[in-house]
């Protein structure tokens, strides 16, 4: 099966050849010296380096929904976030913003992104406003809980149809908000309020979701804590997991995988297609 995912300036007819999103993280602290512009200059390097290593597009974060993380001011989640927008938008690639507040979603689409990536499924006030009006491409995920709080006691009685239901549920409110189905693709949200075994349920059943939503799959599972329980690795030595999880949430049939090492992934697939029928 084909999907037509609309992506804002793109449109994408994903077939078994998975896209690769690269995250480009813009995170000003994890600079001790140096401020905004040096920020601005790794992400804009950063981004160069993954287009030439083959990324189909990039999802740029301002840390505002990690787990566990505190909440990122709005002021400073788009100060980080537009300088980066500006610098990358003629660079030939998608840009996707991942972001759940609907005021930096706005600033986004104005500043031309294609794609906003919601983990919190457009589920804030305004958000589905926000988005409306544009072609961009929406990214809904989902998430058991809250950031703060979400991985405290993760509990489901069946994880994959809670999944799908709320999916199911997420993407009507958004065609009654007027939005195209093809502007939508689908994330089970891998770590969000998940055990290691809801993420491996999941990761099973991604075919399942995608049968069942009839909408492309996004899957992140990169560096992620189900690969270190599955290697007993730290996070700085999970490449060969990473690139076993991408190669099958590709193989269930997700259509994009987001993923911080973008060369060995690329690599990875072209290797994939090439080896699996048709
Ligand atoms: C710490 C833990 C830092 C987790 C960062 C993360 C997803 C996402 C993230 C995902 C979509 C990360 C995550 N994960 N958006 N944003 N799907 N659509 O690995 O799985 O970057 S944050």
């Amino acid at each position: 099966m084909r999907h037509y995912l609309q992506c804002g300036r793109f449109g994408f007819s994903l077939g078994r050849k998975a896209l690769v999103m690269g995250i480009l993280n813009v995170t000003p602290d994890s600079f001790s010296d140096g401020g905004k512009f040096q920020s601005l200059e790794f992400a804009v390097s950063r981004a160069e380096e993954m287009i030439a290593e083959g990324v189909d597009m990039i999802d740029i974060g301002g840390e505002s929904t990690r787990p566990g993380a505190p909440s990122v001011p709005l002021a400073q989640e788009l100060e980080r976030i537009m300088p980066v927008l500006y610098a990358l938008r003629e660079m030939g690639k998608p840009l996707s913003v991942d972001t759940y507040k609907p005021e930096v979603m706005r600033e986004a689409i104005l500043a031309g992104a294609d794609m906003i990536n919601d983990v919190n499924a457009f589920r804030a006030p305004g958000a589905l406003a926000a988005v409306a009006e544009s072609d961009c491409g929406l990214c809904v995920m989902h998430m058991q809980g809250q950031p703060h709080d979400m991985q405290r006691d993760p509990h489901y009685v069946d994880v994959v149809n809670e999944v799908i239901g709320f999916l199911k549920e997420r993407v009507e409110a958004m065609v009654g908000a007027g939005i195209e189905r093809e502007r939508i693709c689908v994330d089970p949200g891998f770590g969000f309020g998940k055990t290691v075994e809801h993420n491996f349920a999941l990761l099973r059943n991604i075919g399942t979701i995608q049968r069942e939503l009839g909408l492309p799959v996004l899957a992140g599972l990169s560096r992620k804590s189900m690969i270190g329980a599955a290697t007993g690795k730290p996070v700085e030595r999970r490449l060969a997991g990473n690139l076993a999880g991408a190669l099958a949430a590709v193989a269930h049939g997700a259509r994009i995988v987001r993923v911080h090492d973008v060369v060995e992934t690329v690599d990875a697939l072209n290797v994939w297609h090439l080896a699996t029928e048709n």
